[in-house]
């Protein structure tokens, strides 16, 4: 059968941005934030494999920021210094603040998108899932509960603030919640790479919606 005559074949490279039949704008974002608290910037590159570069120096908190990149196939750059002599709070928000604002700014317009993610993900006795709306509207639902109060120098208490910031600042909806789980850092753990899995499912481009804003209002 002929080409209709409208119709150009391109062979393109086969890189992540354009396997897709719509091309789609690169969707990256370098940010940084300096307050008298902290100092951090986030490079992020929506369309990576999974590298993270990381160092916030919370170890902790840099092994799960590794596993969230890793999972969400997101490559991420995140170099922070604050206030650590006085504990972990400012500096785990304001990573928070600082993803959260470059992951808006990356999806741009939102279009293609899938907009929706969800995950189960258990690591060994921990079970816990993560559902995101890319919706423009911010909010966190939060059900985990931690036995114990750290784990290696981080206050459990941190990990919710880590994801509300990020949420309020993605303006995404974002709930975790546990299923099961004793083992603090399986719990904790459970809850990045969940996220991980339903963010990538959520900034995935769906082939079938091509450059539309998957909203009815039309815009997200
Ligand atoms: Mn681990």
């Amino acid at each position: 059968m002929l080409e209709h005559p409208s119709r150009v074949i391109v062979r393109l490279p086969r890189t992540p941005i354009f396997r897709y039949v719509i091309p789609i704008m690169a969707r990256t974002a370098t940010l940084t934030r300096k307050t008298a608290e902290t100092d951090i910037t986030v490079s992020l590159n929506l369309d990576g494999s999974g590298l993270g570069a990381i160092s916030t120096g919370v170890g902790f908190f840099d092994h799960m920021l590794t596993a969230l990149c890793r999972h969400a196939l997101i490559d991420m750059d995140i170099k922070a210094t604050g206030d650590t002599h006085i504990d972990f709070h400012h500096t785990v928000e304001d990573v928070g603040i600082v993803i959260g604002q470059a992951l808006l700014k990356a999806l741009g317009e939102k279009r293609g998108i899938g907009r929706f993610g969800h995950a189960t993900i258990p690591m060994d006795e921990a079970l816990v899932e993560a559902s995101i709306d890319i919706s423009g509207r911010a909010y966190t639902g939060w059900d985990v509960r931690f036995n114990a109060p750290k784990v290696g120098e981080m206050d459990t208490e941190l990990f919710e603030e880590f994801f509300r910031a990020l949420a309020s600042n993605a303006l995404i909806a974002l709930h975790i919640r546990q299923l099961a789980g004793t083992n603090t850092h399986h719990v904790a753990e459970a809850c990045f790479k969940a996220t991980a899995r339903a963010l990538r499912q959520a900034i995935e481009p769906d082939t079938r919606l091509g450059s539309a804003i998957p909203s009815t209002k039309g815009a997200l």
